[in-house]
């Protein structure tokens, strides 16, 4: 089956009047629904001087909908859901959110999630005695549990704490299944050990969609994790170094034939780290002409020890 789905990453000024779903890092967290368009603002904050927005959109004129909490930009072949709310008991937001976004699309007759993204704030403070992100995989996991979402169609995601105290939830459905990816060199984060959370992380590494205009991967959030275990604590460069390494590995397992990265996000964890990552995703990608376009923000991955990580669309 082939979509019709487009993803950009484009200069902030040029989003424009087109339909679609459009995210916008800038501006405080949040959901404006329009006729035809869909703009989420997760809440965080870009670096200097970049200014880009995410762009998807697919074929013919969408239709928005609002169920409840839940936004809605639906084509006949790709939909597009939001969450937004406050992040206080995030447990039950997370599960509440959850079970409402499902419920739309399945109903819809959007039963599988391609990919995910979700922000929340204070990702390691404590929460009903857990850490916030292990407080969010419980909630998640619960909800995707009661609806019973098979390991095999779990999508691409991310989870980044924000500076905001709203929980932000966006997604991708379709109505057949993408292919999901994994990575050689990490154990599958629905398969990781319990002390990171006790209900498992439940994403997949990446995802693959056929489309129009050819193949696109869709990375999930990626780091430092070889094994289950994250590595190089104190050393960004190294953990820059071995997320590009997790990148190649899922490209090579995806295969090698299809497209490069065409733009890619980098979440850093203290701003002032951006010119050694840099450095790094220069000498990656060298080769490669072009290049991805990078997009740099803020923000606060999972485990404490993690300085960055890196998602992005092979298009
Ligand atoms: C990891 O590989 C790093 O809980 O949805 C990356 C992407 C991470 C998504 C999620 C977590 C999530 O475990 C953290």
């Amino acid at each position: 089956m082939s979509l019709s789905l487009r993803c950009q990453l484009r200069p902030e000024a040029a989003t424009g009047l087109d339909s679609g779903l459009h995210v916008r890092l800038r501006d405080p967290a949040g959901v404006e629904a329009g006729r035809h368009t869909l703009e989420v603002h997760p809440g965080l904050h870009p670096l200097a001087p970049d200014a880009y927005a995410e762009y998807w959109a697919a074929d013919g004129i969408p239709r928005a909908a609002q169920e409840g909490g839940v936004h809605l930009l639906e084509y006949d072949d790709v939909l597009f859901a939001t969450w937004v709310g406050p992040d206080r008991n995030l447990r039950g937001r997370t599960e509440e959110a959850y079970r409402a976004l499902l419920a739309a699309c399945r109903t819809r007759g959007f039963g599988h999630l391609a990919r995910i993204w979700n922000f929340f704030g204070n990702i390691h403070a404590e929460e009903d005695g857990l850490e916030r992100y292990q407080a969010f995989c419980m909630g998640r996991a619960e909800a995707l549990e009661a609806l019973e979402i098979p390991q095999a169609s779990m999508p691409a995601a991310t989870a980044i704490g924000s500076d905001r105290d709203r929980l932000v939830i966006y997604l991708i459905a379709t109505r057949h299944p993408a292919e999901p990816i994994e990575n050689p060199r990490q154990v599958s984060a629905y398969h990781y050990p319990e002390r990171y959370s006790p209900k498992s992380p439940t994403f997949a590494r990446a995802t693959r969609l056929d489309t129009a205009s050819g193949p696109l991967i869709l990375l999930s959030g990626t780091a430092s994790i070889v094994g289950h275990e994250s590595r190089h604590p104190d050393d960004v460069a190294a953990q820059a170094r071995e997320t590009l390494s997790n990148l190649q590995a899922l490209h090579d397992t995806a295969g090698r034939e299809l497209p490069r990265p065409s733009w890619l996000r980098v979440y850093l964890r203290h701003p002032e780290d951006r010119t050694r990552v840099s450095a790094v995703l220069a000498e990656h990608y060298n080769a490669a002409h072009p290049g991805p376009i990078v997009q740099w923000v803020r923000g606060d991955i999972c485990r404490r020890e993690l300085l960055l990580e890196i998602e992005g669309v092979h298009a």
